[in-house]
């Protein structure tokens, strides 16, 4: 496997300027890593038993878990990204060249929650401006609308066109009016609780509450809604079947939930 290098922009104070050998050599002090680039992955770097991982509120590291292999994306900027440099897109962005082909799916607003399905489809909730959180199936090439369409509206109040005026945007399966404020997605298959194998769970922040969602084709539609009392972070499917919850906040939770 190759490893790609890491390229970092760092911030530093000059402490001492001379000349030298005729060349003005600089000593400089490093403060800060200001920005950190890591190149495009090649397909044999993904582990077949990587799961997904929030690395910043807003950079959502995506590696499969075998079902799909030469996937792998990479939340940034309103955009999925496929770190797979040897897998040409072959949609209209992607045609663009440079960092365009490596764009996956656009007009996300701010996802903290994907995971595949059983059948290896690609799944994402995001956090909607006032309202309008959405799930969606992420097809290669789609655009999801944001910033020019939602069901929601601007936080100060000026309104943003729904999804249902501009047909050419990717409509969610699922979206929610009031917020439930989605944060991490667990696509169930687990054995503890046979009644859910296929069913989403939905972790709210706002809404304190754990949400599922069942699946119908590429709708979604939420069918319970259990009463957390705590904001929710995280959700989890752990290897036995049991499901992890994560509260938010710095006197948050773990929480193993198990049949009675
Ligand atoms: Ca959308
Ligand atoms: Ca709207």
């Amino acid at each position: 496997m190759r490893k790609p290098t890491t390229t970092r922009l760092v911030v530093a104070w000059i402490r001492r300027v001379w000349v030298a050998s005729g060349a003005l050599v600089l000593l400089l002090m490093p403060v800060y890593v200001w920005w950190t680039y890591t190149p495009r992955l090649p397909v044999d770097a993904l582990s077949s038993d990587a799961t997904v991982s929030v690395e910043r509120s807003d950079v959502l590291r995506f590696v499969p878990r075998g079902r799909v292999r030469s996937v792998g994306l990479v939340w940034v900027a309103g955009c999925l990204v496929s770190p797979d440099a040897y897998a040409p897109l072959g949609h209209a962005v992607a045609a663009q060249g440079g960092v365009a082909a490596q764009v996956w799916s656009l007009g996300h607003r701010n996802p903290l929650g994907i995971d595949f399905d059983a059948a290896g489809r690609l799944w994402a909730h995001e956090m909607g401006p006032a309202h309008g959180d959405e799930l969606n199936l992420i097809e290669r090439g789609s655009n999801y609308g944001y910033p020019i369409v939602s069901n929601g509206d601007h936080y100060d109040g000026r309104d943003i066109p729904d999804h249902a005026t501009r047909p050419e945007f990717h409509e969610p399966a699922a979206y929610w009016v009031p917020a439930i404020s989605p944060a991490g997605f667990a696509i169930y298959d687990g054995d503890l609780f046979k009644q859910w194998q296929g069913s989403a769970f939905i972790g709210g922040l706002s809404s304190k509450a754990l949400v599922r969602v069942e699946f119908a084709g590429d709708d979604a539609r939420e069918v319970e809604r259990f009463d957390m009392k705590r904001r929710i972070r995280e959700v989890r499917q752990g290897p036995d079947g049991a499901l992890w919850l994560l509260e938010d906040g710095s006197r948050g939770r773990l929480l193993r939930l198990t049949p009675r």
